[in-house]
């Protein structure tokens, strides 16, 4: 790590320098993961919007190599935005993305590999056809973008969703082919709410209600559940429900901002998302697109802007009735130096330091137990926003059951800390348990974007331990709270709590005990991510 770049990430995914923003069309081919991103090859601010693509063996090593698909002909020459990729018969990878046209409209096209034994992938030809589908029949040509993965039905026609927005109501937009160049729109949406805007980079895929393996993108059974994901307000949001192929017909359990239900992948940054299946591992992967909270020209000075989330894999949990993610298990190979305890009693207002590991690149697990659950406070039935909630009960506010947790980027005198916590509330005969990130005391530096996150955890405290674990790593902090029932990213700027001079905490500042049945920390090695010499620059 230089010292003039105390930001820049030892483990998470990184161009050298420059804009990224969303996973584009990551896939598992021939032994190769793939991953390809929207860039900017001239600065670290958005524009100029090219498909970067970067290669690996295990998804945390990687290799940049030749930008993947750059403005060539008219159906994309004003940009290649976000998209894509399909495995067809014949192991043929095929890429759908966004071009904006010659008139700056967004339009789909088709994009294959020049040759199929390469196996990095490196060039792409497009098809002669694009644009495949157009912004026509009463689709906004400013509201059209984002094609997914496509599926198969048992009939071999094939199904993909484009975002849109029609009549103020955020849609997913269904076309069928036969053979993948050919569209037909489809007169019924899969699914679109009124609730929502523009639905940028939706994601549609099946999960297990039996088993912990990921399921590839065109099965279905009666031991399926279908995914639907779309980005807009900032988050990612996700419904489930029922996919019939047979009609097309996508019945949901519950629906986009319905009161009361808020699914998010991730109550802290985590934007324009996207799944695949790794058929090596039998799992499903999300990557997200992490942006920054400091500012357009922090970006500028710093050379480069945007992180992507350490991938993670994707199931239902055990209640069907959400998501679970957890981090890779590959990430774990780069822990080295290890601190462990057990059974410590964290007394109120006491703060517990986990020493001799490196704090600024660090992966903490740690589990909580409660033997004064009795203690909870009571919740007031207004809350029912907890990032509101969080907001109003930072972690410096005194509770009764907590708040607990951690204080990651911390100088020794506590001057900066993000403080990843819980607090505990009874309800009539019920337990809530709220998660929170607060940023307000990450960085002495002001004009930083400081949000406190928030998130209510589906558990029964009374039933099992609280646990937490998070990936920090410079300026980000990746938490995972009650085994990945609620993920929580943030983005910190820490003047003081650098390199060495970062600190690790526990702390508990509610006037009840609590104890920490188990900690482990470790330091994190850098992953290994570099370019390829000869980078041709996009014509
Ligand atoms: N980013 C892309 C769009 C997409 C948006 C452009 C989401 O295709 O809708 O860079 O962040």
């Amino acid at each position: 790590q230089e010292t003039d770049q105390p930001y820049r990430t030892g483990y998470h995914f990184q161009p050298p320098k420059n804009w990224m923003n969303d996973p584009n069309g990551p896939m598992y081919y021939k032994g190769v993961y793939h991953l390809f991103y929207q860039y900017n090859p001239y600065g670290a601010v958005w524009g100029n919007i090219v498909w970067a693509h970067s290669v690996s063996y295990d998804l945390v090593n990687w290799v940049h190599i030749d930008h993947a698909i750059y403005p060539t002909q008219p159906s994309d020459i004003n940009g290649c935005w976000s998209g894509s990729t399909t495995i067809l018969p014949g192991e043929k990878p095929a890429i759908l993305y966004t071009g904006i046209d010659t008139k700056n409209h967004q339009v789909q096209n088709l994009a294959v590999p020049k040759n199929l034994s390469d196996p990095l992938l490196r060039e792409w030809i497009k098809s002669p056809y694009n644009p495949l589908m157009t912004p026509i029949d009463g689709i906004d040509p400013d509201l059209y973008r984002d094609p997914t993965t496509a599926w198969q039905g048992p009939d071999k026609i094939w199904r993909v969703i484009v975002g849109s927005q029609i009549d103020g109501h955020g849609r997913a937009i269904l076309y069928r082919s036969k053979d993948f160049v050919n569209w037909t729109r489809i007169d019924s949406p899969l699914h679109s709410s009124g609730k929502t805007e523009m639905w940028e980079c939706p994601d549609f895929f099946p999960v297990s209600t039996r088993s912990t393996n990921g399921v590839d993108t065109s099965s279905q059974d009666k031991y399926t559940k279908h995914v639907l994901k779309a980005s807009f307000n900032h988050h990612d949001y996700y419904i489930l429900g029922s996919y019939k192929p047979a009609n097309d017909n996508f019945s949901v359990e519950t629906n986009f901002m319905d009161s009361g239900m808020d699914l998010r992948y991730d109550y802290g940054k985590f934007y324009a998302s996207k799944t695949f299946f790794d058929r090596a591992m039998n799992r499903r992967i999300l990557w997200g697109w992490i942006n920054e909270s400091d500012s357009e020209s922090d970006d500028i000075k710093k050379g480069w802007s945007g992180l992507q989330s350490i991938p993670r894999t994707i199931l239902l949990s055990k209640t069907g009735k959400q998501l679970v993610q957890w981090p890779i298990k590959e990430i774990e190979k780069l822990r080295f130096k290890n601190l462990s305890f057990h059974d410590k009693k964290l007394k109120s207002g006491s703060v517990l330091e986990v020493p001799g590991i490196t704090a600024s690149q660090a992966d903490v697990e740690v589990s909580f137990e409660l033997p004064n659950l009795e203690d909870a406070e009571i919740l007031d039935p207004s809350w029912t926003d907890p990032q509101l909630l969080c907001s109003q009960k930072k972690a410096s506010v005194r509770g009764k059951l907590g708040p607990f947790g951690l204080l990651a980027f911390a100088t020794k005198n506590l001057t900066e800390q993000t403080a990843i916590y819980f607090r505990i509330f009874r309800s009539n005969h019920n337990y809530i348990v709220l998660m929170c990130s607060d940023q307000s005391r990450s960085s002495v530096r002001e004009e930083l974007d400081k949000t406190t996150y928030g998130a209510f955890i589906d558990m029964d405290p009374r039933h099992e331990n609280i646990t937490l674990r998070s990936l920090i790593d410079h300026s980000i902090v990746e938490s995972f709270g009650g085994e990945g029932r609620a993920c929580i990213t943030a983005r910190v700027y820490p003047k003081l709590a650098i390199h060495e001079q970062a600190y690790l905490f526990a702390f508990n500042n509610g006037t009840s005990n609590v104890k920490i049945s188990r900690l482990n920390a470790w330091s994190m090695k850098n992953a290994q991510i570099v370019s390829t010499k000869n980078r041709r620059k996009p014509q």
